[in-house]
């Protein structure tokens, strides 16, 4: 079957959380000028696949009208391999994006991509395969030239030099994203597709995997080594532009990424102005003690805060724990969390004055910063579970 895409101008992609229950897995491979490779490549997964997963996966070439017709080679190849389906996108490039639009037409639960140019071995298609695939399994298998087991063959030495920077550069600007993969540039692995389902991607360049890694729900992530084989037909596709599209990338998923801990911030806040306006009322208008009046102005500022950040900060987490009881729930954890950040402050600010900072002010000040970043970080994962895949209560 071979099916014609027009662009898509706004860039904003989704994947339908519905599959096809007959099919357990689509591999996309995606192309441009692969004709020398596009037959072998396709007979390897086939004969590999139909081994896995006798009549349960699919193929989906994608292929961006290259001039060498490699999408009119792929869909004469479809008469011989019934699980194929290759898609000719035109006027439109870019290999992440090619990806997602092979996503979208996919019908299997595990998504997955796999280079078409014969550098990616499929022999270990089984052993990614085995990780995601029981009850347990991983969310993500990604084949990793960094673990035991992979490696580069003949890289020059520029070219490590230039992969382990680019590496390097993504753990400075986005680690919670590239910090998680051995292989961060890898662009071979397998993803659930309830992971990915209905995030707005919007992916630019060549690194799907940090795409993925960046808006997913991502958890539990495996690996699996592979060595990376060199071309043996065609070129590459890979040029500087790809490197300053890669930094771009990063740079727009770290944006998206401060957006929640902006929102707390600004949460915060509201939270010193609550706080301090309370403590004034009862002090001056009703003359409660000191430590009393405080008390109770920190919990006034605690349930604001947790108002804010319930409907606004993690808005998007919580509608997906509704109940009464579940609220109450995020709100006792919310509060521990702040109660905690508390007695760490006092226990900071008392370590950096001893450790000889001058001015308390600086001191409390650090205590501050950094016990927001900790209250931040606890409370994303404990109060809201934003990483959790599917948010438990
Ligand atoms: N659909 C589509 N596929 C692409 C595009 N660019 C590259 N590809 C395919 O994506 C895969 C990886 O591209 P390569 O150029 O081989 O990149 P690479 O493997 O990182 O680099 P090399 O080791 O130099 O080959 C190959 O199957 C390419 O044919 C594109 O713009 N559109
Ligand atoms: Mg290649």
């Amino acid at each position: 079957m071979l099916s014609l895409l027009t662009p898509n101008p706004q860039g904003l992609l989704q994947i339908s959380a519905i599959a096809d229950h007959q099919i357990a897995l689509s591999l996309v491979l995606p192309t441009y000028q692969e004709k020398h490779n596009i037959e072998l490549i396709v007979e390897q997964l086939a004969a590999k696949l139909d081994y896995i997963l006798p009549g349960a996966y699919e193929l989906i070439v994608v292929d961006d009208d290259s001039p060498d017709l490699t999408w009119s080679i792929a869909a004469e190849l479809t008469a011989q391999y019934p699980q194929l389906r290759v898609i000719r996108r035109v006027d439109e490039r870019g290999l992440a994006t090619a990806v997602i639009r092979g996503w979208q037409i996919a019908r299997g639960q595990v998504l997955g991509v796999i280079d078409a140019d014969l550098q990616h071995p499929p022999e270990v298609l089984g052993q990614m395969w085995a990780a995601v695939n029981h009850d347990h399994g991983a969310d993500l298998a990604v084949a990793s030239r960094n673990v035991e087991g992979g490696g580069v063959s003949e890289w020059s030495i520029l070219r490590r030099i230039l992969s382990r920077g680019a590496q390097i550069l993504g753990l400075i600007i986005f680690p919670e994203g590239v910090g998680r993969i051995s292989d961060p540039m890898s662009g071979y692995f397998l993803v659930q597709r309830e992971a990915i389902a209905d995030k707005i991607l919007s992916p630019l360049g060549y690194k799907i995997l940090v795409e993925v890694v960046g808006r997913g729900q991502i958890d539990k992530i495996a690996e699996v080594g592979y060595e990376f084989q060199e071309r043996q037909s065609g070129d590459s596709k890979v040029t500087g532009k790809q490197y300053i599209e890669y930094i771009q990338h990063l740079l727009r998923l770290r944006l998206s990424h401060s957006r929640r801990l902006l929102l707390f911030l600004v949460v915060g806040l509201s939270g010193v102005f609550v706080d301090m306006a309370i403590f004034y009322l009862l002090r001056e208008n009703l003359h409660l003690a000191m430590s009393q009046s405080k008390f109770l102005a920190a919990e006034v500022a605690i349930i604001n805060n947790f108002m804010w950040n319930d409907r606004w900060t993690f808005g998007d987490v919580s509608i997906r724990q509704p109940g009464k009881r579940r609220k109450l729930r995020r709100f006792i954890k919310f509060n521990l969390v702040c109660l905690m950040g508390v007695i760490l402050n006092i226990l900071l600010l008392n370590i950096l004055v001893w450790s000889g900072i001058k001015s308390e002010y600086g001191a409390n000040f650090m205590a501050i910063a950094c016990v927001t970043i900790w209250n931040y970080w606890i409370n994303v994962k404990l109060s809201w579970r934003v990483t959790d895949r599917n948010n438990p209560d």
